[in-house]
């Protein structure tokens, strides 16, 4: 960050004189002598031979040095003053790089920039070296990111636990427009932030029998005899609060096997055979399932949810007992936030540790359950919502299937003696599906289980109460709250975007570093000419850099004043890339029947994965790569239209893009899409959004005034009416004739020379399934476009827009959202 941020309003809290290590200094010459001692003595390294890797690993560590002091004093703090603990389980956390987090969020930027200049080393060169920490699919492991940033911010002691994938979301090429996967190797060069503890380890069982053991001459007690036993190791990552005030730990598990190896079977001669049982052990934190909105369902995805929850609750529970040897006042001290169902049999595991441990009654371990718990839901789509069969269960974890046995039997048991007679209310409430072989619904337990279920858009949220938990929120009313998603803007704008965070300290003061809100003072500038040429200025800037990163990674060269047309996220039908590609052909083929029209210039910037066994996604990716062939070599339309899909999408490319980006686009069907966190980055960071009134586009609508967005297309209650009167689409088509012509050149092989049928299965559910829209919504996505390019041809107008899009953005600061959290769920204080 080049911002020169003086902490004139929180100043940096000293750390406390107990402080272990010696401080370090903060000047140049102490880190410049700090990095060097660590290029010597830690990577073993002479300034001749050091690569970039080396520079960054020693830059680390020296900075790393930084971040424990105030690290042991966070946790220190948090010990004695008996502060309550926030606990937040995700199966993913989806970090990407971590130096400029640490040097930002402590103001040791410039400091650092000046130290390796002396050194005739270039920051930001080695900022390009770090892997991303890619733990994750796309937002909800993103969120998870962000929220961890805001509870360090705002002082709330707070503990990720997750897995430590050994490779993460897999790598993204492009073979002839075809997505190819590639493992991701993040921990190959070794990992600078993180803190192996292997005194840390639980073990956790699976299979195996339960037996009932007598405590006395009335008691019972149920005895798990686990057949398999697997280590937890912990690894602790940092995570530093904006200006270093506070520091909160991520603690992801790995796992590892009890009995490296078999010496019966080494010593037999079976070298390979003796490593099996590690082997199958360490395969359950090797990768990160990389489906999304769609659970994996294979038996290795529920034995790495039983894993990090287990361990995660073996380890809090021992930090509880040791402070307060009660377990009874747990939920007194402990807040656990469920990040999506993925953790949810950690509720039955502190149910178990409460009866067949603590020897807790039932109803006293229930009650203390659902005061501990609460969850986060992330999509209502009906295939998403996961499920676990029976067997499986009782296979992998016998006891855990009697206790949800007993939690459903009480479950209904109350809804049954509340609405007598209402079947069909008693089989949505319940936590076992029997429609399809008997599944365990781990929606319906997490509800349950919890005091709070939050939707994370307005929308959303209410969506939740209509559809999925309707009969749930009738049984167990009030506990469904909103929490709108935010995002942290230490990194999507401080760090994405230092150029526009300089211009707005200086306009309207460095205060907006601390208190999102403070953006609204932006407001009566968007109408003054001399401030719009500065922001206009810094986003071409932006611009001219991602034209680079463009021209770099695809060869593709780009007219930087075109109009840049954004849509970056996980490819998906409900997304409706589709929408996007279709409108990109009809305006190339009005483009290609009017060449010498004055066309205003547009790149059409795509990005994202598809889940390696979501076919319909990869065709659309297919299918975007192909118009580009197509459109970029066609000399009629030169810098019109370019259409550019950018390989591999994670969060590093992001904050390219994100800053350089005019056009944001956020078209899901309506009704589909949670939230979208990708919508808030790109409007704060002055993106235009053209979008439906999905998720928290209703939001960003409300605080950037309609005027600054461009809204189209079918309501969710009007999405749901057209579905119930089917989803053939040939009446859409031939009613607009732009749409049938682009899905006829489609179909004839205009993109795909030889091979006309290619994309046969995207343009028969267009014509005959379109669950999603697409051709509902074409004519007024297309005619929202027009608007958007009048609007573009006016850049005080643009310019105006753009600013008020900043300006109203303050709101979707994830510190608001995780201090809503704060209040009405964990019920912890927060410290600005
Ligand atoms: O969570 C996303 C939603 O689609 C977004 O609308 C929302 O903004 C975001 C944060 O709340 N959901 C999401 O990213 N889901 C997954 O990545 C996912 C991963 C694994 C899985 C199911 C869903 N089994
Ligand atoms: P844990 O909370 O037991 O996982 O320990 C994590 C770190 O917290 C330890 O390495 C100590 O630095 C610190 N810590 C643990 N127990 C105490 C305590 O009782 N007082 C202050 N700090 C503690």
């Amino acid at each position: 960050m080049n911002v020169k941020a003086e902490p004139v309003h929180a100043a940096l809290e000293t750390i406390p004189a107990e402080s272990p290590g010696a401080p370090r200094g903060d000047d140049n010459s102490s880190l410049r002598a700090d990095i060097l001692e660590k290029l010597t003595y830690y990577v073993g390294k002479s300034t001749v031979t050091a690569s970039d890797r080396d520079w960054f690993v020693a830059v680390a560590l020296a900075v790393r040095d930084r971040v424990v002091d105030r690290w042991i004093a966070s946790t220190k703090a948090t010990y004695e003053n008996g502060a309550k603990r926030v606990y937040y389980l995700s199966l993913e956390f989806l970090i990407g790089r971590l130096l400029f987090d640490a040097l930002n969020n402590l103001q040791l930027t410039d400091p650092v920039r000046a130290a390796l200049e002396e050194l005739g080393v270039d920051l930001d060169r080695l900022r390009t070296v770090e892997p991303d920490a890619a733990l994750g699919n796309g937002g909800l492991g993103r969120l998870a990111a962000c929220y961890m940033e805001s509870m360090a911010t705002l002082g709330i002691p707070a503990y990720g636990y997750g897995i430590r994938y050994e490779h993460g979301l897999f790598r993204q090429a492009l073979k002839n427009g075809w997505q190819q996967e590639y493992p991701e190797d993040w921990l190959s060069f070794g990992n600078p932030w993180e803190f192996e503890r292997p005194e840390v380890v639980y073990a956790i069982g699976f299979g195996g029998t339960v037996e009932a053991e007598a405590t006395s001459d009335v008691m019972v007690r149920s005895v798990w005899k686990p057949a398999e036993v697997i280590e937890a190791v912990a690894y602790d990552t940092t995570i530093v609060g904006w200006r270093g005030r506070h520091v909160n730990t991520l603690r992801l598990w790995s796992a590892r096997a009890s009995h490296p190896l078999r010496l019966d079977a080494f010593n037999l001669g079976d070298h390979v055979g003796a490593f099996a049982d590690r082997m199958r052990a360490e395969s359950i934190s090797k990768i990160l399932y990389p489906s999304d909105e769609t659970p994996a369902g294979q038996e290795l995805r529920f034995r790495q949810e039983y894993f990090f929850a287990a361990a995660s609750l073996q380890d809090l529970v021992r930090r509880h007992m040791k402070v307060y040897g009660d377990i009874r006042t747990l939920h007194e001290k402990v807040a656990i936030q469920l990040n999506d169902t993925h953790p949810t049999i950690a509720i039955v595991e502190l149910m178990r540790l409460m009866l067949d441990t603590y020897d807790i009654a039932w109803e006293e371990a229930w009650e203390i359950t659902q005061k501990t718990f609460s969850y986060t839901n992330h999509t209502l789509l009906p295939e998403a919502l996961e499920s676990w069969p029976v067997p499986l269960i009782e296979r992998l974890l016998p006891r855990h299937m009697q206790i949800i046995y007993l939690l459903n039997a009480f479950h209904l048991d109350a809804a049954r003696s509340k609405n007598p007679g209402n079947d069909a209310l008693l089989s949505s409430v319940s936590l076992i599906d029997e429609s399809q072989g008997r599944r365990v619904r781990m929606g319906q337990l997490a509800f349950a289980a919890s005091h709070r279920i939050n939707g994370v858009s307005a929308l959303h949220t209410d969506l939740m109460r209509q559809t999925v938990f309707r009969d749930l929120n009738t049984l167990l009313p009030g506990r469904i709250v909103n929490k709108t998603n935010g995002i942290t803007f230490r990194r999507w704008l401080h760090q994405a975007n230092p150029g526009l965070t300089k211009l707005l300290v200086e306009a309207i003061g460095p205060k907006i570093l601390d208190d999102s809100m403070e953006l609204e003072k932006l407001k009566p500038l968007a109408d003054d000419a001399a401030f719009r040429e500065k922001f206009l200025a810094v986003k071409r800037a932006n611009k001219v850099a991602l034209a680079k990163v463009i021209q770099e990674q695809i060869g593709i060269r780009v007219d930087p004043s075109s109009l840049f047309d954004v849509q970056i996220k996980r490819i998906h039908e409900y997304k409706r890339q589709l929408l996007n590609i279709l409108e990109t052909i009809a305006l190339y083929d009005a483009i290609r029947a009017q060449p010498t029209r004055d066309w205003n210039h547009r790149v059409k910037i795509f990005a994202g994965k598809a889940a390696p066994s979501y076919h319909q996604a990869k065709l659309i990716i297919k299918l975007a790569n192909d118009v580009a062939r197509i459109v970029n070599s066609d000399p009629t339309v030169r810098d019109k239209l370019k259409v550019v899909f950018l390989p591999n999408y994670n969060v590093s490319l992001a904050e390219a893009i994100v800053p350089a980006a005019d056009l944001s686009e956020q078209i899901s069907t309506a009704g589909m899409e949670a939230s979208g966190t990708g919508n808030m980055k790109l409007a704060l960071n002055g993106a235009l959004t053209i979008g439906t009134l999905d998720g928290a586009n209703v939001e960003i609508l409300e605080n950037v005034g309609d005027d600054n967005i461009f809204i189209f297309g079918l309501k969710a209650d009007e999405v749901e009416a057209r579905r119930r009167e089917g989803i053939d689409g040939t009446a859409n088509i031939s009613n607009s004739p732009i749409l049938a012509e682009v899905i006829e050149a489609v179909e004839s092989g205009v993109f795909s020379p030889g091979e006309p049928g290619r994309f046969g299965s995207l343009t028969n559910a267009l014509r005959h399934h379109d669950y999603f829209m697409v051709t509902a919504d074409f004519d007024a996505y297309y005619a929202t476009q027009r608007r958007v390019g009048d609007k573009w041809r006016d850049t005080a107008a643009w310019g105006r827009s753009s600013i008020l899009n900043v300006a109203g953005m303050g709101w979707f600061s994830s510190d608001r959202s995780i201090a809503e959290y704060a209040e009405d769920i964990w019920d912890v204080p927060v410290r600005y």
